[in-house]
């Protein structure tokens, strides 16, 4: 990491994305994803996973195969009722703002998901909620990202199965941070299988930025992920209670 890169925090974010991002930018993959390792230290990790699992218990929400946590609203077609993110996210939220990750817009949702091994996420797109940009930090352990075309995109005759739709996959690792944007996030699904170990083949376009090697099997612990978006469209509770004060 580079030392004082990710630390500042200030008002106003930039609109750009950091020009000191373009190391990190995964050439080997369509525009465009940014894959950085060790965006924070084991130390921020271990309070990141304290903090997580410190929240009480109906802040959970289980899923088939997962289980998550909602900060900052519930994102809605009609706007997000906001709700201030926790000093202990807006800390890292406020650090990829100052990336210009949301074009001078500050982050303003977070999901934590946690997979236990054997556990996933089937291949979805974020949709138009959401400023077009996705970031994670990962924690505890690894995840295989993988990427699919989706269904219909190269005509009725196209590929209907997973397989011959996955396109490419990333590796990530704990502590660090991917940023998806553009085609990367507008055209194509991502998801994770529910496996229990990943064997990392040359599809995998991060392998030389994460430290892994083609034939490597990585045996799967628990991850909790932070997916840290800005939802632009925002109800604010004072005005819904008639005061003048956003
Ligand atoms: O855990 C991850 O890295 C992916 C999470 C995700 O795709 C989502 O929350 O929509």
């Amino acid at each position: 990491m580079i030392k004082g890169m990710f630390t500042s925090s200030s008002m106003a974010y930039p609109c750009q994305i950091s020009k000191e991002l373009e190391q990190y930018v995964v050439t080997n993959a369509p525009p465009t994803v940014y894959y950085i390792p060790d965006f924070i230290t084991e130390v921020e990790e271990q309070y990141l996973l304290q903090e997580v699992y410190k929240a009480p218990k109906p802040k959970w929400t289980q899923l088939s195969g997962r289980r998550l946590q909602n900060w900052g609203g519930l994102p809605r077609p009609k706007g997000m009722l906001a709700e201030k993110l926790p000093d202990w996210l807006l800390k890292y939220t406020n650090r990829i703002s100052d990336l210009g990750a949301f074009n001078g817009k500050a982050a303003n949702h977070v999901l934590v998901n946690e997979y236990k091994p054997g556990e996933g996420i089937m291949p979805h797109e974020d949709g138009p909620l959401y400023h077009p940009t996705v970031t994670t930090i990962s924690l505890g352990s690894h995840a295989l990202l993988d990427f699919y075309r989706p269904i219909g995109q190269c005509g009725t005759e196209g590929p209907r199965d997973e397989e011959s739709r996955c396109l490419l996959s990333l590796l990530l690792r704990p502590r660090s941070l991917l940023i998806l944007r553009e085609e990367m996030y507008e055209r194509l699904l991502h998801g994770i299988r529910n496996d229990w170990e990943d064997t990392l083949t040359e599809r995998v376009a991060n392998l030389s930025s994460a430290s892994a090697q083609p034939g490597g099997v990585l045996t799967r612990g628990t991850r909790v992920s932070l997916t840290i978006r800005h939802v632009p469209k925002v109800i604010c509770a004072n005005l819904l209670l008639g005061r003048k004060k956003c």
